[in-house]
């Protein structure tokens, strides 16, 4: 092939046709638009958001949410990152062949349907967090460019192949975008040189049963940081020497 590298996989400039006649098609429009409009609102000021961990240009802030007993505190996080586009952020969190690179608590990743080149779903199982089950989770995930921001979101859905609760693990559901824009100085080419992105970060998982609250937001104050860190680091690796993709 003349390609270097994968540009023909970047993340698409328009939503593909056939992601549109699928039935999962309105709800992942609708939720993606949700949460691309919600991810870079603010946290500064507004109730209940606190700030749990801050290492450079990454801030990480988290609300206190319990419903029935089970901890689903809403996580967001805000980074910039210097040497890389939004597009090819986006790029590397949603294809799957970087995933185990990065991802530090997956067990397994199983793809169980390619939608279009900017949908699939995906069945994942997690590392267990001892003394709770181990967890498992099925979810879509999409990509697309909106206005100035390209984004990943990642949201449960259900599959007759793939039932929850059936086996060794508990199905937790999952809500997450990672949002991004790209910003270089006025007048000036984009260069890899001098392209800063800025990264909003949301999360919100449920457990979808019993884990005990105090090992649980322990291990995501250690776990959200590291891999933020590291996935920024990573694509940053990548990146290093190819040329900029706007
Ligand atoms: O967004 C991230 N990754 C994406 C691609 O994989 C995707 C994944 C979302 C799933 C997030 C839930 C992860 C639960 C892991 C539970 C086991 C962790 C064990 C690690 C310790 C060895 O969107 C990046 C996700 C970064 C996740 C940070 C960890 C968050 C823990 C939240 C608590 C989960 C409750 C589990 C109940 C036992």
């Amino acid at each position: 092939s003349v390609h270097t590298r994968d540009e023909v996989e970047l993340p698409p400039p328009a939503i593909d046709n056939r992601l549109t006649v699928h039935p999962l098609w309105p709800e992942i429009d609708r939720i993606s638009t949700e949460q691309i409009q919600a991810a870079f609102e603010g946290v500064g000021g507004e109730i209940g958001w606190q700030l749990f961990a801050e290492e450079g240009d990454m801030r990480m802030y988290r609300r206190e949410m319990e419903v029935d007993g089970m901890v689903m505190d809403p996580l967001k996080a805000m980074h910039k990152v210097r040497g890389v586009s939004a597009r090819e952020m986006c790029h590397y969190f949603f294809n799957p062949r970087y995933r185990y690179e990065w991802e530090t608590t997956l067990e397994t990743m199983t793809i169980v349907e390619e939608i279009s080149s900017d949908a699939m779903v995906f069945h994942q199982t997690f590392k267990r967090i001892w003394p709770a089950s181990q967890r498992d989770a099925l979810f879509w995930s999409h990509v697309r460019a909106d206005r100035d921001t390209y984004a990943v979101t990642n949201h449960s859905t259900t599959n007759v192949d793939y039932p929850a609760n059936t086996g060794a693990c508990i199905r937790l559901f999952v809500t997450v975008c990672l949002a991004c824009r790209s910003s270089y100085p006025a007048g000036e080419r984009p260069t890899r040189e001098n392209v800063t992105t800025s990264i909003a970060y949301c999360s919100t998982v449920n457990p979808g049963g019993w884990a005990p609250a105090g090992v649980l937001r322990a291990v995501y104050k250690r776990e959200y940081p590291k891999f933020l860190k590291r996935f920024t680091s990573y694509v940053q690796e990548q990146c290093r020497g190819k040329p900029l993709a706007i």
